[in-house]
């Protein structure tokens, strides 16, 4: 019996890695896959040219992820709330806030008119989370803020981030969509859209430098925060022939990353031969673009995902 949130043929609820709750989506053009902890698009691959071919991963997802209650998952695009990297004055605080180890409240599930399918989950505040943002409470019993994530299946991949301020006062936070995608070798891509943009360089002291004129190439561990950038990027990939534009609206920042050889052996959820396959481009508000969200208005931060051959 197909539940509200099921669509025969198109839209799955089950139970996906390590027991957690999954949309399965399979559309015209891609096939995507949806846990409900973190809001969190795991899997998100365009149908070949070729019908009958199967899918192409736009996304990379490690091999050694975990699928935990309280972890993130390694790959797809975590959700990245209320501070991004460590929380300044809390060493104690999880890395990237705590909105990518919540489970998220499945909204609603939609096919629109051109086939894609459109889902919204949302995330509002809790005990725990207050125990760790204790956010100005509210005389009234609405949450404070809410987040809705709302992810669109179709030809591209959507995501809208939206973060509605409820309370009395401005709420202050940074956020992100963590994306990692799936390359043929971080060593043969380049990405593009940033030329000439400040940055803060976390493999070298957050020293604050400026993009050359030229794109980035991958010879080291590369960790950069560009700053006050609203480009749209693009990943250029000649071993997959293809191109991932990168298109991002209500986003003052971007976040490029790889971990390159030592960090990879680092992380216990990252396997060591895994850095080649992956680049993160992550869009969003942080450092000098985090955000100040007035009382009873929402940011919105929107990035469309797709793919072209070269
Ligand atoms: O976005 C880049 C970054 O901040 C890196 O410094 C690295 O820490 C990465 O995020 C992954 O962080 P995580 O907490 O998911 O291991």
């Amino acid at each position: 019996m197909a539940t509200q949130f099921e669509i025969p043929g198109k839209v799955r609820l089950g139970e996906g890695i390590g027991g957690l709750r999954r949309l399965e989506i399979t559309t015209e053009h891609a096939f995507a896959e949806i846990y409900l902890h973190g809001a969190h698009v795991a899997q998100f691959a365009v149908r070949r040219q070729t019908v009958g071919s199967g899918y192409e991963p736009v996304l990379f997802l490690s091999a050694r992820s975990h699928f935990a209650d309280g972890k993130p998952i390694r790959g797809g695009v975590p959700v990245i709330f209320p501070w991004f990297g460590p929380r300044e004055g809390h060493p104690e605080a999880p890395m990237h806030g705590f909105a990518r180890t919540r489970s998220w409240e499945l909204e609603t599930v939609t096919e629109q008119p051109d086939g894609a399918i459109a889902v919204v989950l949302r995330l509002e505040p809790s005990d725990a989370t207050r125990a760790l943002w204790p956010e100005p409470a509210r005389a009234s019993h609405s949450p404070e803020w809410v987040l809705r994530h709302r992810i669109t299946v179709g030809a591209a991949l959507t995501m809208e981030l939206e973060i509605q301020n409820n309370g009395p006062a401005p709420l202050r936070c940074e956020e992100a969509l963590h994306t990692y995608f799936c390359v043929s070798d971080v060593r043969q891509i380049s990405v593009t859209g940033l030329e000439g943009a400040e940055y803060l360089d976390k493999a070298d002291g957050m020293r604050r430098k400026r993009q050359p004129l030229e794109p980035i190439r991958f010879t080291q561990e590369t960790d950069r925060t560009y700053v006050n950038t609203t480009s749209h990027c693009e990943i250029d990939d000649p071993g997959l022939n293809r191109r991932i534009l990168i298109e991002k609206h209500g986003s003052g920042g971007t976040v490029v990353w790889n971990p390159w050889v030592a960090k990879a052996q680092a992380m216990a959820d990252f396997g060591d031969d895994e850095w080649p396959f992956m680049v993160c481009v992550e869009t969003g508000n942080m450092a000098d673009n985090a955000l100040e969200i007035a009382p009873a208005s929402a940011q919105i931060t929107k990035t469309v995902i797709r793919t072209v051959r070269r």
